[in-house]
């Protein structure tokens, strides 16, 4: 089904708070929930499973070496959205079909907290894996800062756990990052890419095989899955209003299989400062940006001297990447507007550094 682009603003996920926070520790629940949400404006509600029952989840937002606890809870329904293959290794019949664990996706974490796809649990922790792990866990946070991500992990279901809407931003923030007077703000903004195919009801579309003879399973497995649509934080090909300014935006592709090549239809270049990894050394200006599944970057875009200028950010890698059918330019080669519709509000001061600090690797050597 064809939706129109540009319908709805770009949502922000809202900032996750904490249940305590005290000198030594700031301790969090989220429950992972089935909620209802509109994905664009002309398509029915959508059913979703999200972390607090919003998709994208919460932005978790902590300081390095900040002592961080997690209590991750399943109040997910029996039933999965999707069909499950059971034939998946760890997704045998036996096994529960909704299952969740969270991995902190590029966090150095504590192997009791790191999420393995065998620490699975279910509702109220009723059935575990056999790696069970903790119910709450502890995140060290002794990273500089740098923009991970949280994302369900469990074996056998992650692509579809994912796909139902498990995943959200996790950044970690440092006095350096502070110091530097970067874009921060309204004018710091977080783009969470995915793909997904929806049916005429709204509902997610996660192709199913045809079921085999034998055994009547109708296995959900395909070698890689690919949307029709583009979202964007939570909604389809949406637009964001921008100031005449400079903005930071933190990319996260968090698509199953769909690897994203960016570039401004106004033929203007993206400054890149920083990877998955943190800052870079220098700033670097590029035409173009890649990011493969569960990437992030850290980039600049500069909408001074572009007031009243509609700016398109378009996709061009290939369907599988790279070698693949070329992307359609009128859907999945779109990505998402910006409109430099909004007045300046205040002068913008901020900048882009020459020079971030050396690279650390040992420092920051940065995990899956
Ligand atoms: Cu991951």
């Amino acid at each position: 089904m064809k939706l129109a682009k540009f319908k709805d603003p770009l949502p922000i996920p809202p900032l996750l708070k904490p249940k305590w926070r005290s000198e030594g520790y700031t301790y969090y629940e989220v429950n992972m929930m089935e909620t209802k949400k509109s994905l664009h404006s002309d398509l029915p509600k959508t059913t979703l499973w999200g972390y607090d029952g919003i998709y994208p989840g919460p932005t978790i937002e902590v300081e390095t070496g900040e002592k961080v606890y997690v209590k991750w809870q399943n109040k997910l329904p029996d039933r999965h959205l999707f069909p499950i293959d059971h034939t998946v290794h760890g997704a045998e019949k036996e096994k529960p079909d909704v299952r969740t664990v969270v991995h902190l996706h590029g966090g150095r974490t504590e192997p009791a907290s790191d999420g393995y796809p065998d620490a699975w649990f279910t509702k109220g922790f009723a059935a575990t894996g056999h790696f069970f792990q903790k119910e709450i866990y502890e995140y060290g946070n002794q990273q500089s800062s740098r923009a991970l991500w949280y994302h369900d992990h469990a074996i056998g279901l992650t692509r579809l756990n994912i796909y139902a809407g498990l995943a959200g931003f996790y950044f970690i923030r440092d006095s350096h990052e502070r110091s530097l007077n970067l874009p921060n703000g309204n004018f710091e903004v977080p783009l969470l890419l995915q793909d997904r195919s929806f049916h005429e009801d709204g509902s997610l579309s996660y192709p199913e095989q045809p079921a085999n003879n034998t055994s009547g399973f109708k296995p959900s497995i395909i070698t890689s899955f690919f949307g029709d649509t583009i979202v964007v934080n939570g909604k389809v090909w949406p637009y964001l209003e921008v100031e005449p300014r400079k903005y930071r935006f933190r990319l996260l592709n968090a698509a199953n299989a769909r690897f994203f090549r960016l570039t401004l239809d106004s033929g203007q270049k993206f400054i890149q400062i920083g990877t998955d990894s943190g800052f870079l050394e220098r700033p670097i200006a590029v035409k173009s940006l890649l990011l493969a599944p569960a990437e992030r970057i850290d980039i600049i875009v500069d909408f001074s001297n572009m007031e009243g200028k509609s700016i398109l950010l378009k996709n061009d890698a290939p369907t599988h990447f790279p070698i693949g059918d070329p992307v359609d330019s009128e859907t999945t080669g779109t990505v998402m507007q910006f409109r430099v519709s909004k007045p300046l509000s205040s002068l913008d001061t901020s900048v882009i550094p020459a020079y971030f600090g050396p690279i650390n690797w040992k420092k920051t050597v940065s995990a899956n």
